[in-house]
């Protein structure tokens, strides 16, 4: 749908033109640029400085070959990317990704968003994002860690405890994130905050692991309580079982929530009585195993083959925490007519444009990723923060400044919707409260990039 300002239009029908294939990236943009009206209408500055003809290229792209020996003694190749797509606040910051569907079009929509997302956070990071075609899932820990030591070798090129600092995303958890540290140490005989995500015995935050799906929560909580809601007593789906999911299971929770639905990419559980993290940790970070093996710890639970139909549960409260595109139309349709409060989401860009027009115009309360999913790179930020000063701060008070942070962005999101005529629109808020501290950079900045 054609952008209703002729600026904004243009910058998007020519990058639509450039990058015809790549669709993620395109409806990421789109997305950001509809809500953009009337922000570019009110200051002439972002037209005349073309600010949004620039933040829609990223300032670097690298792509890489990354090859590696398998188990078998054959060799196998992969791709690498690293997008680092602005720098105005602070050093280019996002994760990695390694799933067998990464292409230029998922790193591109990943890094675009992130920097709005790490905007939002009040810390002064960039936005970027890497990662490759390769899928830990199956793999040996012999393999993993070849693989790891040789995409850092390449990587290590490019990033920098002041240049780009990655972490974690779908496939890259604990365990990459070290074999990537070990590497990038011994090729550059520096022990610095490179990557955050890292274990607790060489740098790695408190609250980490736990805070983006712990922040997700605090967000929803924040938002709810404005709407007279809340988690107390209420049914939850939380889709996915890996890093995000499991931790805002254990939060939703502990803030009087039951979760009664979980999932992966071949299937869906229910379980009446609630389902208890403890379990999803076990099968999926311990043992890496399917999600289906839930009914070997709970035979009373429900499992389901094909994970779509998770939606259709019914519940008050959904929490998107698997990937992009996992709710279209037909799904949230499903979630408006299960009589739910809200949609948090905890993926980036779970819901398709056409399924947030229903969420939205069926006056459900409504986060984007870029605000509600904030939480991980914050505490990233913090990461990075005790890494500077060597020091390392308690459990307790990473959490509480996490808290602090979710809360923040809410407030921001909402005080930005209302500013510019769309009170209560967190999504609208969300991209224009993160548009304009990166624009303003730019600007002050010059032609920089
Ligand atoms: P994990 O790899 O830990 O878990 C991913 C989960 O999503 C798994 O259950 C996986 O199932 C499922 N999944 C992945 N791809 C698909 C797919 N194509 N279709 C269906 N299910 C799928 O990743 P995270 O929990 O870290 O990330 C989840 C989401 O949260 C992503 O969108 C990520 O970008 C976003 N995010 C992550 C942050 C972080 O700090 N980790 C921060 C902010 C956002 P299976 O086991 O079958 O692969
Ligand atoms: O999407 C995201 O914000 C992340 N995967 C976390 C990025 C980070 O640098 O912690």
């Amino acid at each position: 749908m054609a952008i209703k300002n002729a600026y904004l239009n243009s910058v998007y029908e020519d990058l639509a033109g450039r990058y015809p294939e790549q669709a993620e990236f395109l409806e990421a943009v789109h997305e950001v640029l509809e809500t953009l009206v009337p922000v570019v209408e009110a200051d002439p500055r972002y037209e005349q400085q073309n600010i949004i003809g620039r933040i829609v290229e990223p300032e670097r792209t690298i792509l890489f070959r990354v090859p590696w020996v398998d188990d078998q003694g054959k060799v196998q190749v992969n791709r690498g990317y690293r997008v680092q797509f602005n720098s105005a606040i602070g050093p280019y910051k996002g994760g990695l990704r390694f799933r067998d569907n990464v292409n230029l079009s998922i790193i591109k929509f990943l890094g675009f968003e992130q920097i709005f997302k790490n905007s939002l956070t009040t810390l002064p990071m960039g936005g970027g994002k890497g990662g490759s075609d390769f899928d830990p899932k199956g793999k040996s820990d012999g393999e993993v860690m070849r693989f790891c030591q040789s995409f850092m070798t390449e990587l290590v090129k490019h990033i920098g405890p002041d240049t780009d600092v990655p972490a974690g995303d779908i496939g890259v958890g604990g365990r990459e994130i070290g074999y990537m540290y070990g590497q990038y140490k011994r090729l550059t005989n520096t022990h610095v905050g490179v990557l955050t995500g890292k274990g607790l015995t060489f740098g790695g935050s408190l609250a980490r692991t736990q805070a983006t799906g712990y922040g997700l929560c605090y967000f929803a909580d924040a938002y709810m309580k404005a709407n007279g809601q809340s988690f107390e007593g209420k049914r939850v789906v939380v889709s996915g079982s890996g890093n995000v999911a499991t931790y805002a299971n254990e939060k939703a929770t502990q803030l009087g929530g039951k979760v009664v639905a979980m999932s992966d990419s071949n299937g869906y559980i229910v379980d009446e009585n609630g389902i208890d993290f403890k379990i999803i940790k076990e099968i999926k970070e311990v043992k890496r195993e399917r999600i289906k093996t839930y009914l070997d710890y709970v035979p009373s639970a429900q499992y389901v083959e094909g994970c779509s139909g998770i939606w259709n549960v019914k519940a008050d409260i959904y929490l998107p925490c698997a990937t992009q595109n996992e709710i279209d139309e037909a799904s949230a349709k499903a979630i408006v007519a299960n009589g739910a409060i809200g949609v948090f989401e905890g993926a980036n860009m779970p819901c398709t444009p056409q399924a947030i027009e229903v969420i939205k115009s069926a006056g459900l309360l409504y986060s984007p990723g870029k605000a509600s999913n904030a939480g991980g790179v914050a505490t990233s930020g913090l990461e990075m923060s005790q890494n500077s000063e060597r020091l390392s701060w308690t459990f307790d008070e990473v959490d509480a400044k996490l808290r602090g942070i979710m809360e923040t962005i809410y407030a921001d999101c909402a005080a930005a919707a209302e500013k510019f005529g769309k009170p209560g629109d967190i999504q609208v808020g969300a991209n224009i409260a993160g548009f304009l501290k990166v624009a303003e950079a730019m600007l002050a900045q010059g032609v920089a990039y």
